[in-house]
């Protein structure tokens, strides 16, 4: 399993922001592992240029359910594609908050991304108050009973744990913690998808850093991790990357 490094830009990125791109582009040659970046929907065709044949894929952070229409300010999967995608993220708790994504939204839009060929980054992970009620485990499942569509497969998801207090708060879960959820979303993946789960990636996301990069990937099943702060300078985003 190739092991992925996914940069979450959120709403962040100008056009002056591709050099730190470009810059990743130069510094990037781990073989073995998996770049991506998810940059706003606005640079994704222009990042593609500017990264031309290096080996960093390029992800939407959303996508609407439906292929074209009239849903003013939406944008699909077919566009994602279009402008150069082969990721997106969906049900990243800042959606889920933002724009009250349920469960069952982040399924159709599963569903979207596949009829794409996207690969769906699938975001789940629990509030404070559901960790300290002892609810991580039954929170996480129930996400992932209604946010993954029939039909995963290593190709076409990933899963990505982001207990929503870790993110942008600079707190991160003990490696115990982040073990105990990892092995249960493996368990339950293969209850469901049976052999096909073996290949899914597992994603950590919530204040990665470089310098508690080395000790996350080290943790069971822990296959990567979605990057939020960290991934808007390239010298940070590599950092991480190097500890793959
Ligand atoms: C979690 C993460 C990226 P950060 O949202 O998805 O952000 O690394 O800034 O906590």
């Amino acid at each position: 399993m190739k092991k992925l490094a996914a940069g979450n830009w959120k709403m962040n990125g100008l056009a002056a922001h591709l050099s730190e791109a470009e810059a990743l582009a130069g510094a990037h040659a781990q073989p073995g592992c998996e770049v991506l970046i998810c940059p706003p929907a606005t640079l994704i065709a222009r990042m593609a240029q500017t990264l031309g044949d290096a080996p960093i894929a390029l992800g939407g952070q959303d996508c609407h359910s439906a292929d074209s229409g009239a849903h003013t300010g939406d944008v699909s999967a077919v566009m994602l594609k279009d402008a150069g995608a082969s990721y997106v993220i969906l049900g990243h708790s800042e959606r889920r908050t933002d724009h009250k994504e349920t469960d069952a939204a982040v399924r159709v839009k599963t569903e979207a991304a596949w009829r794409s060929n996207l690969t769906a980054i699938v975001c789940i992970g629990e509030t404070l108050a559901e960790r300290e009620d002892g609810k991580t485990l039954d929170v996480v499942g129930t996400q992932m009973k209604g946010a993954l569509p029939d039909g995963c497969t290593a190709e076409n998801v990933v899963v990505a744990y982001e207990p929503v207090w870790a993110i942008g708060t600079g707190k991160v879960p003990t490696m115990e913690q982040i073990a105990e959820v990892h092995d249960f979303m493996r368990t339950e993946l293969t209850a469901r998808f049976g052999d096909a789960a073996a290949g899914i990636r597992l994603l950590y996301g919530g204040s990665v850093k470089p310098d508690n990069a080395d000790e996350i990937f080290a943790v069971s099943n822990v296959d990567g991790a979605l990057v939020g702060g960290a991934s808007l300078k390239a010298d940070d985003f590599g950092g991480i990357i190097g500890a793959l």
